[in-house]
Parts: C-alpha cells; structure tokens; sequence
C-alpha cells in the first residue's frame, strides 16, 4: 500500500482524541511486555473518559494473573462491535494478532504500536522503533497524553520494561529504560512485583524445565544446543499453567553457546521456536526466512513438519548462521 509512514505520537494522541470506543491488541503468547503496555495504556485512556476493551487471541499465563487488571482481557471472539481505533500493541505483524486480525482491520482507524526490527508497519498510524520495550513506547504515549502515572499504569509499565530487558540485562537495556523505570519505581510495591515476576515458579513447571533439559544436547562443537519439549513430555509433566518463557535461556545460558534452540510440540501440530543468539548472530533473520520475526538476540518462529525434519531445518540454519 503506498503512503505508508511512520507517524509521531501527536498523530496517535489526535486520532485517540476523536475516539470513544478504543480496542486494545496484543498477540499471541503474550509475555510481560505485551500485558504490561496494553494495561497501562487502557487505565490511560480510561482516565480520558475512552471506554477501552482489551483483547488477546490466546491464555494469559498464570504469572501475570497478579497484574490488577488481568482479568478483564477478553478473547477476541467474544467481541463483534466495531471500534472507532483499534491499536496493536507489541505485534512484530498482522499474524501476530491472531483471530484479533479481524477486528483490527474491521476498525475505523488504526495504529501499531511496536519496537520489533522486522514489524512491516501494517498500521494506518505506525509507532514503531526498535527501544527496549513496548512498554518504553507506552511510557512516552501517556507521558503525550498527559494522563500522569499511578501504581497501576506504573505497575504494569515497569513489567513491560523488566521482562522485555530480561530483568534489565539483556544488550536492549538502555540509559532511557532505566530512566523512565525510575521514575516508576516508589509509586507500586516494587519488592512484591518482583517476586511475582523473577522469585516465584509453581513445582510443576520446575519440573517442566527437568525434561526440557533433559533433552538438551549440543552441536557445532557446543557452539549450537538445541532443547525441545514434546507433547509426551507435556503430558508426562501434567502442567495446568505452562510457562515456556524462559526455558530456552537453560540452554542459551551454557558458557559455550552462541545460538540456542528451544522446540515446543503444539497442540494441533507442529513446531513453536524460540532462539536466542549471542553478539552479532542475528536470530530475528533466521527466524523470518521461515514467517517468524523478533529481536537480534531473541526471535521465534514456527515450523510445521514432523520433528526429526524441523530439528535438521532449525540445525543446518544455525550451523549456516554460526559459519557465515
Ligand atoms: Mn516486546
């Protein structure tokens, strides 16, 4: 489509301002970044008199249940109403939406809101940069509204830019995230967020994260390691709240390793693909040669083929990545 731009955050703040009825997207598997940000702008536009719905194509894993409104985001089938904008929040694409695709595109305005290298601008109003986080991006939007931070939006903000940061470790962690980070801090119960976020995991998915190492081996003289997760293993492990966020780095964590691959059978087939890189190794280029995207360092994609195939595919990808 011709025309397409990136637009400023006065754009965004124009077309909010003509809105009342504003639908809130995220996508699929929605991390921390991708519940903290839409959050924190609904309790923004509410306190601008918008009526907001927040919708999410997929289950909010349990270790965000904390986040006070949690509760309220709808699946997206549950919605038929038209909204005057529908703002994407956090999806790298359109696909991302999942079945929220459709209300997105069935708005009458709408904006993408997102800080992924590979997002192809799929908005009408795009915000996209690569910054640390959504949430970072989040910050700046209110900070335009002028709707001030409280410990909800603070709250929620704060777990979009810790977890997006890898609890402010990974190479996005920049001079800006850490400044907006402390102006949030002091407004919520810090200590008790972190607790939620990085101190608490439920017995059986430390016991998820046994089987994946469990099948856990290495390649490429241990500059490669590959891990997976079959259904056998899901089913073996009996997990009611699955949380497959943070396996990979057990394997990306190996002194050795530079690229590290974690596979997870899907219900219905196939392969989700997580990869983490090191340095200059660019997982977000691998991974879009097969319709995913991501960061440099940390990108997904997925694959649908019977196992040994996606593992030889994922294998010679890495080793052509690791040889370049
Ligand atoms: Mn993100």
């Amino acid at each position: 489509m011709p025309g397409r731009k990136m637009q400023t955050l006065s754009d965004l703040k124009r077309s909010i301002r003509k809105a009342s009825q504003i639908l809130l997207i995220t996508h699929l598997n929605p991390d921390g970044d991708a519940v903290g940000s839409m959050l924190a702008l609904s309790v923004a536009l509410q306190k601008m008199q918008k009526r907001t719905v927040c919708v999410c194509d997929g289950k909010i894993m349990e270790k965000y249940a904390f986040l006070k409104s949690a509760g309220e985001i709808l699946k997206p089938d549950r919605i038929d109403a038209v909204f005057d904008l529908a703002i994407a929040i956090d999806c790298a694409d359109q696909k991302r939406m999942g079945s929220a695709e459709k209300l997105f595109f069935a708005a009458k305005e709408n904006a993408n809101i997102d800080h992924h290298g590979t997002n192809e601008s799929f908005g009408r109003i795009n915000i996209v940069h690569s910054v640390s986080s959504s949430g970072e991006l989040i910050y700046e939007l209110i900070e335009e509204l002028g709707t001030g931070l409280d410990a909800e939006t603070a709250e929620c903000l704060y777990t979009a830019i810790s977890t997006d940061t890898g609890n402010f470790t990974y190479s996005n962690t920049t001079k800006k995230a850490l400044l907006y980070t402390a102006e949030l801090i002091g407004l919520f119960d810090y200590t008790r967020t972190a607790d939620y976020l990085y101190r608490t995991r439920t017995y059986e998915n430390t016991r998820l994260i046994a089987k994946a190492i469990d099948n856990l081996s290495l390649y490429e003289e241990g500059r490669a390691a590959l891990m997976y997760l079959c259904r056998s293993d899901l089913a073996e492990a009996d997990v009611k709240n699955p949380d497959y966020e943070m396996i990979v780095n057990y394997a990306s964590e190996i002194d050795t390793v530079k690229v590290a691959v974690f596979l997870r059978e899907l219900k219905d087939g196939g392969y989700k693909l997580s990869l983490r890189s090191s340095g200059d190794l660019d997982v977000a280029a691998l991974c879009a040669e097969y319709g995913g995207g991501g960061h440099k360092n940390a990108a997904g994609c997925s694959m649908n083929a019977p196992f040994e195939e996606v593992k030889e595919t994922i294998l010679s990808a890495v080793k052509k990545l690791l040889n370049a």
